[in-house]
């Protein structure tokens, strides 16, 4: 039944934020929106790659006249060795999450706060790394893990554990390329090295060495990270929940979570739930306490809890914009210095939790694995506490959700794809139903849409579009990070958008009671889709590059979005990109990543600002895959 299911429009949510801009216009308030305008035209140097600072003797800036720095090296060296930069310090963040999630495993207890939600997960993860766990208690066994997890960060010798997941003929070519990631931190810390002064200029050398450092994050950091998150919180599983502002509670005291570590969100949400802070909340005048979340971290709490996410990347702001915040709580990463300032126009609370990610204008509460349940309530006490502080006569919550069902784990895909077709479903289940959807051409192939909000793309509108054109054309979609929230903004994750399918995908959306756009979780769960494909390569015979598979960021902003793009490029998945990465100041290493990356690791980028260019090279690129397998 289509019942009066209805997309939201892109319209519909400028019109939204165009009144919160209101609002903030009378408390004297700021905005990307405004900033964008200062900041723009932006400097062509910089925009182009071609700006070198890495060592005093400059700046040196690439221009006809001055075809070379001091250093005598050109713009495809200064292009490349930014390129290189750029990808480690994405690497490095993605990875030092998956370190803090290790940290956490360590410090798990049976008496909490962190338990180990799944132990056969862990116990899977113990084996796979030749931990013998006959017999050994659970703790135990996860501090052992934790440690090795530790490990991988500074290994002596060798290659990332994880790699042994991918399909043999990928592990191949990692090794006759050069760029099997060694010890995580290692990668970065060479990266940063040949980028020094003095080291590499040689295109080719650098860029293979993004390659190698995004591949320590999303077969290293990324992949620790989410695996232990599963382990701490649970594998998701799926779960119905609500996305967009209207997800906030004008009655409610909101507690917004952003940033990206879930060890904070699933405290803050745990102690949101305790019944005595709820009836703390109640004498204080709130009806009850509302948790819901912006960014990954967003991302984590909905796949496991179902938690509602208020919004993505640039709706941040909106969330304090609303007058009916009542703290907006973070931890690391996609965090704006701007709530600071913003949050003082406003009676909310801007807490800041991580050494790492530290802000002026906010209150510092650090949060610690060992004393994690006091920090949480505290914080939850906080914000319940500055309720009656609120101005009513600035508070507008725009009427805005769409329902959306999350938790699609690699896991929860098999057995949700699996139980279709397979009624003696056993406990591992395969990849083969969709195998089978896709060579039967029910489902023409699979996009992975990732990645950020930029103001330099209409935001959202690239995500969402593109969604709704690739799923007509029976191509499913798996999202994660900022543009599966976009999708459930939209409406995209509803069942009822299966409606907008083409015949196809519509008859799987409804076998399998799934919707055409499935939530992956957040960016370091990018390594989830990094699993999925070796699956569907082993179950089908064929390498990775040979599926119809591609992988999508058209509004991405990021250094993670970069290191990103570079593991899922090198494990064999042609990706598409709407924002330039800055390399067009050199048109070597433009081709190398558009085209030479190819005879390397068999797939290779794709830059094209046009969106609607964009998604029908996308569709372009999935019919040619298929014809070349004969499917
Ligand atoms: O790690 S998609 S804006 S929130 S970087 Fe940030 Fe980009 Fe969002 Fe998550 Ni990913």
């Amino acid at each position: 039944m289509m019942g009066d299911f209805k997309l939201t429009t892109v319209e519909e949510m400028e019109a939204a934020t165009e009144k919160l801009l209101e609002t903030g216009k009378k408390v004297g308030a700021d905005g990307w929106q405004y900033r964008v305008k200062n900041q723009t035209p932006h400097c062509k140097f910089g925009e182009t790659g071609i700006c070198c600072k890495i060592c005093s003797m400059g700046p040196c800036r690439i221009t006809p006249k001055a075809p070379k720095g001091i250093c005598g090296c050109d713009a495809h060296g200064i292009v490349a060795r930014n390129y290189l930069k750029f990808t480690a310090g994405g690497s490095a963040t993605h990875s030092d999450h998956g370190r803090e999630i290790c940290n956490t495993l360590y410090h798990a207890k049976p008496e909490g706060p962190y338990k180990v939600k799944d132990p056969e997960k862990l116990i899977r993860i113990a084996k796979e790394w030749g931990v013998e766990t006959e017999g050994k208690d659970i703790y135990d066994l996860a501090h052992e893990v934790a440690i090795l997890g530790l490990s991988e960060y500074g290994k002596v010798f060798g290659h990332q554990n994880f790699l042994k997941r991918a399909p043999q003929h990928t592990q191949e070519i990692w090794e006759r390329e050069e760029i099997a990631p060694r010890a995580i931190d290692r990668e970065v810390s060479c990266s940063l090295h040949m980028t020094h002064m003095g080291c590499s200029s040689k295109p080719e050398a650098l860029i293979r060495q993004s390659l190698r450092s995004g591949l320590s994050d999303g077969w290293g950091g990324s992949m620790a990270g989410t695996e232990f998150s599963d382990v701490l919180f649970g594998t998701p599983k799926p779960v119905d929940t609500e996305a967009n502002l209207g997800v906030m509670n004008k009655d409610n005291v909101n507690i917004v979570v952003h940033g990206h570590d879930p060890s904070l969100s699933e405290m803050i949400c745990e102690y949101a739930d305790d019944p005595e802070m709820i009836a703390y909340a109640k004498s204080k005048g709130a009806k009850g306490i509302t948790v819901s979340g912006v960014c990954c971290t967003s991302n984590e709490v909905a796949m496991r809890r179902g938690i509602p996410m208020a919004g993505n990347f640039l709706q941040q702001e909106n969330v304090v914009l609303t007058g009916a915040c009542e703290a907006i709580v973070v931890d690391v990463q996609c965090i704006f210095p701007a709530l600071g300032p913003l949050s003082k126009c406003f009676h909310t609370k801007f807490v800041t939790t991580s050494p790492i990610a530290q802000m002026p204008d906010s209150e510092f509460i650090r949060f610690h694995a060992d004393t994690a349940a006091e920090n949480a309530k505290a914080i939850v006490k906080m914000a319940i506490d500055n309720f009656e502080n609120r101005n009513p006569d600035l508070v507008y919550i725009p009427d805005m959700k769409q329902k959306a069902t999350v938790g699609y784990s690699v896991e929860a895909i098999v057995k949700t794809l699996d139980g279709v077709t397979n009624s003696q479903v056993d406990e591992t289940g395969t990849t083969k139903p969709l195998i089978e959807c896709i060579t039967s051409g029910v489902i023409r192939g699979a996009v992975a849409m990732v990645g950020c909000n930029n103001p330099k793309i209409r935001p959202d509108y690239a995500h969402i579009e593109l969604m709704k054109k690739l799923i007509a054309n029976d191509i499913i979609v798996v999202a994660s990070g900022c543009s599966a929230q976009a999708a459930a903004k939209a409406g995209l994750m509803d069942k009822e958008a299966k409606n907008l399918c083409g015949a196809g995908l519509k008859r799987v959306c409804e076998l399998a009671d799934i919707p055409p756009v499935l939530h992956m979780g957040s960016c370091v769960d990018i390594s989830r889709m990094m699993i999925l494909v070796s699956e569907l390569a082993k179950d089908s015979g064929l390498n990775i590059s040979q599926l119809p598979v591609v992988g999508c960021a058209p509004e991405w902003m990021s250094e993670k979005a970069v290191s990103i793009g570079n593991y899922v490029v090198a494990t064999g998945i042609d990706t598409f990109l709407g924002v330039d990465p800055y390399v067009s100041g050199s048109d070597q290493v433009s081709k190398l990543l558009t085209e030479g990356l190819r005879d390397w690791v068999e797939a290779a980028y794709t830059v094209e600002k046009d969106i609607e260019k964009l998604v029908d090279l996308m569709i372009e690129r999935i019919e040619e895959k298929r014809t070349a397998i004969g499917i």
